[in-house]
């Protein structure tokens, strides 16, 4: 170990793994915005949280800043690590530590796969509601660091909603169990809260206390094709008044074109310009008779052009897959990523206006928008011309973002609904929470990451 900071580390915790290989750096550094160069100091893969506990006093002794790392499928740069930083990767504190039937809890360590949360959940005839398409890689330590919310948020919720407990160490080193599964507590500051979508700048999520729920009974997905882009809410509120929504995600021609090149299966032979893909309960003639008096109602109002509906799980999943797809579809043109929320009343009236600002300031960019509508939740992507660099690119894009910005202010929206800020968004902070609540922000930071080693310049400078 040719750096004695490292060597020291190694000393201090014998059996702590750590690799400093070139293609680790490179690989434990980025994360999908693949906008930093990375260059970690080394990538540490602690297996207990002992062993996270030395990491961080040795860090705080040695002024070495840690970036947490949990499946770096996030969009805003979060678990960049491209000063020298060590990464902590949970990748191998990925197990189920306990369930309790009674509570209906089950306690993992915060590396664990969305996705194998998922199946233990099933294993034990429950269900963990919160859902996306990054399930297979993405962390639930990284989920619960960004509050991520997903395709489900318009009937479950997002991840805070299911968190009853948390082990944290801090950026201090203290090791925190925070609420302990209590459903009720009213015993003070709840610094669970406080630590989820605290981005990694305050500790180090360690080990869940994650709510489990029944589940959900059969459903049925439908794509619908709208005429125009003002019907889409009230299309949202046809179906939403009419049928148990589990999901209602919307997108554009844009976006179909791109996911249908990368390989999804043509839904219709007309091209229309907008899209919905809804997922509701049926199992009974009374609720398949509410989802097609819906459909009707939306067809008979001109509000809705087409529709398909799924016969089976496998076309469940092709209809999905038009909307899942989006993101890794566009990825190789390296977009520009908003992730934007409204209060869903709102929505209209913002949506018409981002309109109109992105077809007057994005004349000449492919724009690929589509999102959680049924939450507030919009997801712009710019997609880099092949001919232009990419400083100009964003440089262009943060002009936008700012126009954008301004727009959400009026609004009283948030420039990051379940990505986070990170590094690319911390410009924009300002818009969405207000001076006073920055500075108390960077006061909470102080107490709990005293030499500031807790993932530094995201989120907050
Ligand atoms: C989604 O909703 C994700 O699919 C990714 O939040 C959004 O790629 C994006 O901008
Ligand atoms: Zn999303």
């Amino acid at each position: 170990m040719s750096d004695s900071r490292l060597a020291e580390l190694q000393q201090r915790v014998p059996a702590l793994r750590l690799k400093t290989d070139p293609a680790d750096l490179e690989n434990y550094g980025l994360d999908w915005t693949r906008r930093w160069t990375p260059a970690p100091l080394a990538i540490a893969l602690p297996a207990s949280v002992e062993e996270v506990q030395e990491i961080v006093r040795w860090a705080n002794r040695r002024a070495v800043a840690i970036v947490p790392s949990g499946g770096r499928t996030g969009l805003s740069g979060g678990a960049v690590a491209a000063q020298g930083e060590l990464v902590l990767s949970l990748e191998r504190m990925n197990r189920v530590l306990a369930f309790d039937a009674v509570d209906r809890i089950l306690t993992v360590q915060a590396g664990m796969a969305l996705q194998s949360v998922h199946a233990a959940a099933q294993e034990h005839g429950l269900m963990y509601p919160v859902d996306f398409a990054s399930r297979g890689s993405c962390s639930i330590g990284g989920n619960i660091a960004t509050n991520a919310g997903g395709i489900r948020v318009v009937r479950y919720g997002v991840t805070r909603d299911w968190i009853a407990g948390l082990k944290v160490v801090t950026g201090g080193g203290e090791v925190l169990d925070l609420n302990n599964g209590l459903v009720k507590n009213s015993s003070g500051y709840d610094f669970r809260h406080l630590m989820i979508g605290s981005e990694g700048t305050l500790g180090i999520v360690v080990e869940a206390m994650l709510k489990l729920t029944d589940p959900s009974l059969p459903t049925n997905v439908m794509l619908l094709a709208l005429p125009s882009f003002d019907v889409l809410m009230r299309v949202f509120s046809a179906f939403r008044s009419r049928l148990q929504l589990e999901a209602f995600e919307f997108l554009t021609d844009r976006g179909l074109h791109h996911v249908l090149a990368h390989g999804a299966q043509k839904p219709f032979e007309t091209v229309y310009p907008y899209y919905v893909v809804t997922e509701f309960v049926t199992g009974d003639e009374v609720k398949e008779a509410a989802a097609m008096e819906a459909f009707q109602f939306c067809m008979d109002n001109g509000w809705v052009q087409d529709g398909a509906i799924s016969q089976s799980d496998a076309q469940a999943e092709h209809l999905w897959r038009l909307r899942e797809g989006i993101t890794e579809s566009v990825a190789r043109c390296k977009p520009y990523k908003n992730d934007i929320s409204v209060r869903i009343s709102a929505m209209p009236a913002f949506l018409e206006e981002t309109q109109a600002l992105l077809g007057r300031e994005y004349p000449h960019f492919d724009v690929v928008w589509f999102g959680h509508i049924g939450d507030g939740n919009l997801h712009i992507n710019v997609l880099k011309p092949d001919d232009m660099g990419n400083a100009e690119f964003v440089r262009q894009c943060e002009q936008v973002t700012k126009l954008l910005a301004r727009a959400l202010q009026k609004y009283g929206g948030s420039i990051s609904a379940e990505h986070g800020i990170g590094l690319v968004k911390k410009p924009y902070l300002g818009c969405t929470r207000s001076a006073e609540e920055i500075a108390l922000m960077r006061g909470v930071k102080r107490v709990f990451d005293p030499n500031g080693i807790m993932n530094p310049g995201k989120l907050l400078d």
